[in-house]
């Protein structure tokens, strides 16, 4: 553990390796008490560095040195230098073989990060730097190597014994003990490595490629878990299809596995030829897991398969290019996701992440470049920004050039670069020099941080037919970087006349070329556009599918935006509309709370409720009002009380005056035949689920009587959980402690459930006050040492339950503190993710803010503060 202040690592002192790594030769020797790593590499020094004879440095991390010897000879005290975090051997020739052995204690590792213990099981995390907690090595990822892995360990206890490439060899040991040898033929960086070892059960599949190959296709869980499968994989056969057909990408080793892990800092890992994943993002049946988990388990299955070219084949040169694989293939999951279900319900959901928490780390104190300039921990910056805004920017790359342009831009970057250790600008190159375009300017996206805000107005000159719209655009300033230039940034729009019809785009009178939709390119700092032929004033459709992650300022009238909510032809600025008016109403209720909520959102709503002709799909997420967190992030001086009250009142004064039409939607959606996953039934039981959690919003005794019965007869989680969901947040008291207690009573021995379980709870301002969620600390289910726990009991209370977590006497703020410190000892990362919300003190009301900022001085004054924690805390004190 790092006690002192950590250093801060600079893009501009990027230098090529002075050595390189051709091949790895690893035995593992696993045992209860520990392991030892025998390592053999074989070093020559780099022709590109200019390093000169530059010592041999190593990265180490809780490693116990046991031996080094060169080219076979044991090396003397004075040959090198063990300074704990690094081994250098300061004399070594042009090209030589090291042997280090190491010993390591896997089943002490609490911080989940190198080689560790998950219920009993072996099994690794090596992204970004976990590979030196295993072994001295140079633990960067523009150094790939051959890696041969032979693991040996007790026959009985760990009959399966994984890691990357294909197994090669395989026997029995002395002692009961057996071994398994893989070699993997693609050179890759440590960070891609990955072992598993223990008492596990396959679940086999194959897949045929598209040129005639066969691929084993496996699955590793324990054995309670063997019926959860079944949908990861052929999630897992969707994605390789999908990926060859849009991408023109092939597998290309002979063997697939996925292994699922309780104990697991983030959601999975794509290491080569063996994805790890966390339990709750790979797991599901019917009986468990929600629609929203399903979903989730195809996009991250997606995720990691499709890194295995966006990430392992061409891999990123150093830290600061993460976003070269992440953002493009947060951007490729997107795509297939749209691809597998409704493409507007996923665009919301994206915009909504993005709007509401990527948005606010690009104004806080953390905010940071989609190519970071510097960074003291870089696991504090796997952030939505690398992922979401990189994603976005691969996307507006993706809209600049076209379906075609693009394909023949990514063609080119996985010819040019297969094998190689590259940087986001080499994707942009690609892109330019498959397109033709001039993407230099599009390069700020990459460099400047900060959301763009677009301020839109416009003029109607009714004699000459002409509809001007200008468009400013700003970046904010943001820590260390100021007076930003113009970005190049793709605004889509689109007109309605006054009837509802799209009116024709024409940028000159009389010329003939007329879309209805256009991309209009912004570079400069004020654009105007004029359009021509318009006989009426129309009304403007901006940004069409969030076409560029930026803020739109434009005077809606609310008339216009009920206009918009039944008549654009953009599902998405259709549903956007919604969502802008309900926050001018909640917003004005936040000024007045005596006023009367705005009549003609109940008719809008009432309308959704009855309008069966629209995608029911949309309509279900229309019906979501903005949530707590995004009106927070639209506010200057967030009063959260008066935010949250607000909010609360137009959903009462909403669920009361559309009681019937509730009712009538909850039974029109009840019809339910087979558990399917297709958009339509989604949408069905999401909307049965709003309709009910609306109704016992309002203390609804029929609602109440439903919400029971469907607690009772569901016969899979996403409507239990509706039901359960509902009861926790009403005020029916003595049947939401009976439906909690009966629903734990049930599935006691599920993790995942009993995560959902933690999670409604603690996400509920009603069942989730300080005291229960003390209880919940205590409960016989709750672990210290698992993060699902930690996040679905912590997290969820001060991310999601947002008026208790801000409770005026700050003792919210004093919990998380309390927690942060307690974690930080055991697991730095997950300490320092859920530090966040207290990261955003400047954001709220003076009241707010003081207690926010005490509670993370409390933090920062910790003892041997670790330096991820440290950087968070110390970067959001600044001035
Ligand atoms: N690449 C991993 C994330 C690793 C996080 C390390 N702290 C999962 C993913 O993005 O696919
Ligand atoms: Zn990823």
């Amino acid at each position: 553990m790092r006690t002192n202040q950590p250093q801060t690592i600079c893009l501009s002192d990027y230098k090529v390796p002075a050595y390189l790594v051709d091949q790895v030769d690893l035995r593992f020797e696993l045992f209860e008490d520990g392991a030892r790593v025998h390592s053999v590499l074989s070093v020559r020094r780099n022709p590109e560095s200019s390093a000169g004879d530059e010592p041999l440095y190593l990265h180490g991390d809780s490693l116990v040195l046991e031996s080094v010897a060169l080219n076979g000879t044991p090396l003397a005290a004075g040959d090198f230098d063990d300074l704990g975090d690094a081994l250098v051997v300061s004399s070594v020739p042009e090209a030589f073989e090291l042997q280090v052995v190491t010993w390591i204690e896997p089943q002490n590792n609490t911080r989940l990060e190198g080689l560790y213990k998950s219920s009993g099981m072996f099994c690794t995390q090596c992204e970004a730097e976990g590979f030196r907690c295993i072994t001295f090595y140079p633990d960067r990822p523009d150094v790939m190597a051959r890696f041969r892995t032979r693991i040996e360990a007790d026959r009985d206890a760990y009959p399966v014994l994984l890691s990357n490439g294909n197994p090669v060899a395989k026997g029995d040991l002395e002692g009961g003990r057996h071994y398994v040898t893989w070699e993997d033929p693609f050179p890759k960086p440590a960070y891609l490595f990955a072992l598993v070892a223990g008492d596990l059960v396959e679940k086999k599949d194959t897949f045929t490629t598209c040129s005639g190959r066969s691929i084993d296709l496996r699955m590793y869980v324990e054995p309670r878990n063997a019926q959860k499968c079944d949908f990861a994989l052929d999630a897992l056969k969707r994605s390789m299809r999908w990926d060859e057909d849009v991408y023109g990408r092939e597998y290309d080793l002979d063997i697939f596995m996925i292994v699922a892990v309780d104990d697991f800092n983030m959601g999975a890992m794509e290491n080569k030829g063996l994805n790890i994943f966390n339990s709750s993002c790979v797991l599901a049946s019917q009986e468990t897991a929600t629609d929203a988990a399903f979903q989730r388990i195809e996009a991250i299955v997606a995720h990691e398969y499709f890194h295995n070219w966006s990430g392992n084949r061409v891999t990123c040169r150093d830290w600061f290019q993460l976003s070269l694989k992440e953002g493009f293939t947060v951007f490729r999951d997107a795509q297939f996701s749209a691809d597998m279900g409704s493409p507007t319900v996923k665009r919301i959901e994206d915009a909504t992440l993005l709007r509401t928490a990527q948005f606010a780390e690009d104004a806080g104190p953390m905010a940071h470049p989609v190519r970071p300039a510097s960074y003291m921990e870089i696991s504090n910056f796997y952030t939505l920004t690398i992922y979401e805004k990189g994603a976005e920017v691969v996307r507006m790359i993706h809209n600049l050039l076209g379906e075609s342009l693009f394909r023949q831009g990514s063609d080119l970057y996985f010819q040019r670069h297969d094998g190689q250790a590259v940087t986001t600008d080499d994707f942009v190159r690609a892109m330019e020099d498959a397109s033709g375009r001039d993407l230099s300017q599009f390069r700020l996206w990459y460099e400047q941080a900060g959301t763009p805000a677009l301020t839109v107005t416009d003029e109607f000159d009714e004699e000459r037919c002409v509809y001007r719209l200008t468009v400013s655009q700003s970046v904010p300033d943001t820590p260390g970087q100021t007076g930003k230039k113009p970005q190049h940034i793709p605004f889509a729009v689109g007109l309605l006349g006054r009837d509802g019809q799209p009116l024709p785009l024409l940028f000159s009178a009389g010329s003939d070329d007329a879309p209805v939709d256009r991309v209009l390119e912004l570079t400069e700092r004020e654009h105007c556009f004029e359009f021509h032929g318009v006989s009426e004033r129309p009304v403007p459709s901006l940004l069409r599918g969030f076409s560029a992650p930026v803020r739109v300022h434009y005077p809606w009238t609310r008339e216009q935006l009920l206009f918009l909510m039944s008549h654009d032809p953009d599902g998405f600025n259709r549903w956007d509309a919604g969502q802008r008016l309900a926050v001018d109403v909640i917003q004005s209720l936040i000024v007045a709370p005596e006023a009367e909520v705005e009549p003609r959102l109940v008719d809008a709503y009432r309308s959704l409720l009855r309008n069966t002709g629209l995608d029911q799909a949309l309509v279900a997420k229309m019906l979501q009002l903005p949530s707590e967190a995004y009106l927070i992030e639209l506010s200057e001086q967030a009063d959260v009380a008066a935010i949250h009250r607000a909010r609360e009142a137009v959903l009462s004064h909403l669920a009361t005056h559309l009681r019937d039409e509730l009712l009538a939607c909850y039974h029109r959606n009840s019809a339910q035949g087979d558990y399917q996953l297709t958009p339509e039934s989604v949408a069905r039981r999401s909307l049965r689920n709003t309709a009910l959690g609306w109704l016992l919003h309002i203390g609804d005794q029929q609602g109440l009587v439903l919400a029971q019965e469907q607690l009772r007869s569901a016969d899979n989680m996403t409507d239990r959980l509706g039901a359960l969901r509902a009861l926790v947040n009403s005020d029916f008291v003595e049947e939401r402690t009976q439906a909690l207690e009966g629903f734990y009573q049930a599935f006691r021995e599920d993790p995942q459930v009993v995560e959902l379980w933690f999670s409604v709870q603690a996400a509920s301002v009603r069942a989730g006050q300080l005291p229960q969620i003390t209880q919940l600390l205590e409960h016989e289910a709750f672990d210290w040492k698992n993060p699902n726990k930690v996040r679905s009991v912590i997290g969820a209370f001060a991310s999601q339950n947002l008026a208790a977590f801000h409770n005026p006497d700050g003792s919210g703020y004093a919990f998380l503190a309390t927690q942060v410190c307690r974690l930080d000892d055991s697991n730095p990362q997950i300490a320092s993710r859920l530090v966040t919300p207290l990261t955003r003190w400047r954001k709220f009301a003076p009241e707010y803010r003081v207690l926010m900022k005490s509670a993370l001085e409390r933090v920062r004054d910790k003892d041997r503060l670790s330096g991820d924690v440290y950087e968070v805390v110390h970067k959001s004190l600044a001035d």
